[in-house]
């Protein structure tokens, strides 16, 4: 707790084991073929970039986001009561996978949904290992305790009703100088079936993929049951923002996380 105080993520080490992420990787296959607005494309090539809500069609991600292995730290990081806000898998491919700009998670959720605090947290699931060839998310470690998120984009016209890629809300060239010669920047790896939890209000992106290996990233966010967006603004599609506020809770498992997951 105090290093995801302190740092704003924490990487938990091999937490779902092969056999786990295997049935995962199956079902994430079998969710990719369902056509709809919830499936994102990458611009020009067209391959696969991101799908959302995984949860709401398989029941292997409805049960996932109940383990205590995720769910555990969000009640214990955020509060006891917790809905899932948003459920996305980002598939980033070998080759061609395409990167993630540099932004703040909370900027896009305050300007989208009018959502009132940063009273959530990322739980993200390694697929694949990541490494630091395959496009590994990077974090500037301890940034979400800069103060005062951005409000540029508060009511931006470029803000569509949908998804909000991060280069609609990316963070300028002589902010991130700045950001990165006082927090510095660190990648977070390791292998498939480790967990990062992260701040909303962390700054983030990544690169391209140019390796032979793919990068499926899964992000679970959980937020506080009375932090919700208020009604009074037109809410986006239950795919990007749950509807279901209803508090998570888990199922039996054996399996918890104890201090000698963390990887540091
Ligand atoms: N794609 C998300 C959304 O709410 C926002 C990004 O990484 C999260 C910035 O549409
Ligand atoms: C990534 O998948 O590399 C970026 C994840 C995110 O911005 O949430
Ligand atoms: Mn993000």
């Amino acid at each position: 707790m105090s290093a995801y105080q302190e740092r704003g993520f924490v990487v938990l080490r091999a937490l779902f084991d092969a056999e786990e992420i295997e049935s995962l990787r199956t079902a994430f296959a079998r969710d990719a073929q369902e056509p709809g607005p919830h499936r994102v494309q990458e611009d020009g090539t067209g391959e696969l970039r991101a799908v959302y809500a995984s949860h709401q069609r398989q029941p292997a991600f409805d049960s996932l986001i109940r383990s205590p292995r995720m769910l555990g730290p969000a009640r214990q990081l955020v509060s006891p009561d917790v809905y899932m806000y948003q459920f996305k898998i980002n598939s980033k491919p070998a080759f061609s996978g395409g990167g993630w700009s540099w932004h703040e998670d909370f900027i896009a959720w305050r300007a989208a949904d009018d959502l009132p605090e940063p009273r959530l947290l990322n739980v993200a699931l390694f697929l694949d290992d990541a490494t630091e060839h395959n496009g590994p998310v990077i974090f500037l470690p301890g940034s979400h305790r800069r103060g005062g998120s951005d409000s540029r984009f508060r009511s931006e016209a470029t803000l569509s009703g949908e998804h909000v890629d991060p280069h609609e809300i990316a963070l300028g060239r002589d902010e991130m100088r700045e950001l990165v010669a006082r927090h510095g920047m660190e990648s977070a790896k390791g292998p498939a079936g480790s967990v990062v939890l992260f701040h909303p209000q962390l700054v983030h992106g990544s690169a391209t993929n140019m390796s032979p290996l793919p990068r499926r990233l899964l992000i679970a966010t959980y937020n506080d049951v009375r932090n919700q967006p208020p009604l009074t603004r037109q809410v986006r599609p239950d795919y990007l923002v749950g509807r279901d506020t209803r508090a998570l809770r888990s199922d039996d498992e054996s399996r918890t996380i104890s201090d000698g997951d963390l990887i540091r």
